[in-house]
């Protein structure tokens, strides 16, 4: 008796037991972690004190990719003098294992975003044949935009005449050229050209231009098998070629044809966390990635009848929310407000008022069905290709040719589950205002004005120095660092810095959730010189630029950055840098990648995989700065973190000359026309 009572306590020693604080910077996410611990429902944040991470995989150097391994290679703890002499069974080095797994991370993030614009291209495909109700050709203008930048004619000759071409008729070529992108036999990719000329004549010189999107991701599963590549520069040009496939096609035709059918993102209000869900409502949240799905749900959920439907049933309408990207993609078109990001998915379900949690692809965490059963909301998988295995989870699969009854269905069951909620209802009561649905037409908008739409404007105010320079902040969030914290931390150094960011993915999420977002914040939290700009033109001085695919959208506004002039020529002459501040995602690989060799110095939070292998890591950072202008760099710690990105604008500042510029300069006729010229 007295030895049972003994391992019964030193059981419940060994329980650990989640801080919320220490968990999450954000309040709504701490009292329903602290909620899940209550209820002894489980989650990622328990999981993280149970389960550590792997200590030679996160050094990149474990390959498992023959049954003679997994071969191990950790760095030895003092490090490594004189010659490195590691090996797997085949002889395979450190570099090498690094540099495959790091490249076969490239090919999953790449085929990740890449498949989704797939489908997307799919989907456009019907609709310009009008094999579909569901979905139309919305936005004409970025149509004739995106036309020309694949070389479809947008006018053509009648009796001698150049004349406008029938809309339906560009939109079928369109449809058929940008699928063809994808796995036709020769040439390259069509938008490497939209990249600047030097950008472009650099790649070519490096032997990466993409031949097409698939080819490369396949190829890299070829290369990294055994006995293939065993030269991490050559495997690294792979993956080069593999990432830009991803960030100037794949991803890039996925904004532009989502654009094109759903409707191009201008700046529109609505609010962030948990707390948008409503006790009173029935509240629908989608979780995952493609709009072709979440479109048609917010079209349905907004109609007369489910809203009756909702009522007879006893609520007081319908609420949607967004976890992850599907929440960035309905949120730059609808307004539908934010729920959460990646780690708030089991938590809006722990709040008891998710009466159905829809998903398609990515993102979408298998545990989702544990902590389902233990509450009444519908979990319903979507997609073909992203089931699951509990047998709690519906499927219903959405088809674009019956995507209106799919829909329908989703809602409906949604509706019906009302009455089925227990009484353990508690939504957190915090949530921000934001202003989101910035991208690179509405940049040049807002910074130029409708009359004189244009880009100089902002370059105006970085070489004057009101705007020290411009960063990308985005990426996941990763358990094993606190939510939010480093996104949050970073970005608000960035900002009290003068440095204007944009934002995409879920640190968009996380500075929608915190109010940065908000023009006001320019006020509280920017430095003098962009809080002025910000303050003039009505802006916040984080500008959220959708999802992760959206990551196109910043290269394309970089672009236009060095068409305006006064910049350099190049994106690697701007002060300019990338960050991924709570990476976990091969995605974020992939991201990271493209941004690097489109000549981005590009920081990752929390770790990179590469450092068990210390040779090929300087290659990725000082080699392929020599090679491409940008580089990798790691650094967990947010305030360094910001501060390395600060320390290379300041670099570009320099070598551009407008270092000294940081006093204001007020621009006469004469500076405009030296500028443009
Ligand atoms: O694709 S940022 S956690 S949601 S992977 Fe996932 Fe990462 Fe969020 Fe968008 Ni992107």
């Amino acid at each position: 008796m007295a030895d049972e009572k003994k391992k019964v306590v030193k059981l419940e020693k060994k329980k650990k037991v989640v801080d919320p604080v220490e968990a999450s910077v954000d309040v709504a996410s701490q009292e329903m972690i602290a909620r899940a611990t209550e209820l002894g429902v489980e989650t990622i944040f328990d999981r993280n004190l149970t389960m550590k991470p792997c200590n030679i995989g996160i050094q990149g150097t474990c390959c498992k990719n023959c049954a003679m391994g997994p071969c191990r290679l950790p760095l030895p703890k003092g490090g490594i003098e004189g010659e490195d002499e590691r090996k797997g069974m085949c002889g395979a080095t450190a570099n090498t294992i690094a540099a495959r797994n790091f490249i076969r991370m490239i090919a999953g993030g790449a085929a990740a975003h890449s498949d989704h614009g797939r489908s997307v291209a799919e989907v456009f495909l019907s609709a310009a044949r009008k094999e579909t109700d569901a979905y139309q050709i919305k936005d004409t203008v970025k149509l004739i935009a995106v036309a020309k930048a694949l070389g479809v004619a947008t006018t053509v000759e009648v009796d001698g005449e150049e004349v406008d071409r029938d809309l339906d008729e560009i939109a079928l070529e369109v449809g058929e050229t940008a699928l063809k992108e994808w796995g036709k036999p020769e040439g390259e990719l069509l938008y490497l050209k939209r990249a600047p000329e030097a950008r472009y004549e650099l790649w070519k010189k490096q032997g990466v231009l993409p031949r097409n999107i698939d080819r490369e991701i396949v190829e890299i599963m070829h290369r990294t098998h055994i006995g293939v590549d065993q030269d991490y520069k050559n495997l690294m040009k792979q993956g080069t070629r593999c990432a830009i496939g991803d960030g100037w096609g794949g991803s890039m035709l996925a904004t532009d044809l989502q654009d094109i059918l759903f409707g191009t993102p201008s700046p529109i209000q609505s609010e962030a966390n948990l707390g948008i869900m409503k006790e009173d409502h029935v509240n629908i949240i989608i979780h995952g990635h493609e709009p072709v799905l979440s479109e048609i749900i917010v079209a349905v959920a907004d109609t007369q009848e489910m809203i009756d439907y909702a009522k007879s049933k006893g609520a007081k309408g319908i609420q949607l929310g967004g976890i992850c990207c599907t929440a960035n993609e309905m949120l730059q078109r609808h307004g539908v407000p934010l729920a959460g990001t990646f780690l708030q998915q089991e938590l809006a379900i722990i709040t008891g008022a998710c009466d159905a949690m829809v998903v398609d692809i990515q993102c979408v965490m298998q545990n989702l069905a544990n902590v389902a059963k233990c509450f009444h909301t519908k979990l319903i998988t979507t997609h073909p290709i992203a089931k699951m295995e509990q047998d709690n989870v519906i499927h219903i699969e959405f088809d674009e040719h019956h995507a209106l009854e799919d829909a329908r269905r989703i809602v409906k069951m949604a509706i019906d589950n009302f009455q089925n909620r227990g009484a353990e209802v508690m939504i957190p009561q915090h949530k921000s205002m934001q202003v989101a649905g910035f991208g690179v037409e509405s940049i040049e908008y807002h910074l130029g004005g409708a009359f004189r739409g244009s880009y100089y404007t902002l370059n105006d105010n970085v070489i004057n120095g009101r705007i020290r320079g411009v960063a990308g902040v985005v990426g996941c969030n990763n358990a094993r660092t606190r939510h939010n914290y480093e996104h949050l931390t970073i970005c608000k150094e960035l900002i009290k810095n003068d440095v204007l960011v944009l934002t995409t993915g879920c640190t968009a999420i996380a500075c929608a959730m915190d109010g940065l977002l908000s023009p006001e914040s320019a006020g509280v939290y920017a430095g003098p010189g962009l809080a002025e700009v910000c303050e003039t033109v009505g802006i916040a001085p984080v500008l959220h630029l959708g999802s992760c695919v959206d990551n196109s959208r910043i290269l394309l506004a970089a672009t236009e950055m060095v068409k305006a002039g006064g910049l350099g020529n190049d994106i690697s002459d701007l002060p300019a840098a990338g960050s991924a501040p709570e990476w976990m995602s091969e995605k974020a690989i992939s991201i990271g990648h493209y941004f690097v060799t489109s000549g981005v110095y590009t920081v990752f939070g929390y770790m990179l995989p590469t450092s068990g292998a210390p040779v090929f890591h300087d290659y990725i950072s000082k080699d392929f700065e020599k090679m491409y202008g940008g580089m990798w760099d790691v650094e967990a710690d947010p305030i360094k973190h910001a501060h390395m990105m600060i320390a290379h604008i300041d670099k570009k500042r320099k070598a551009l000359g407008i270092d000294r510029a940081r006093e204001r300069v007020l621009m006469d006729m004469a500076d405009r026309q030296a500028l443009e010229a």
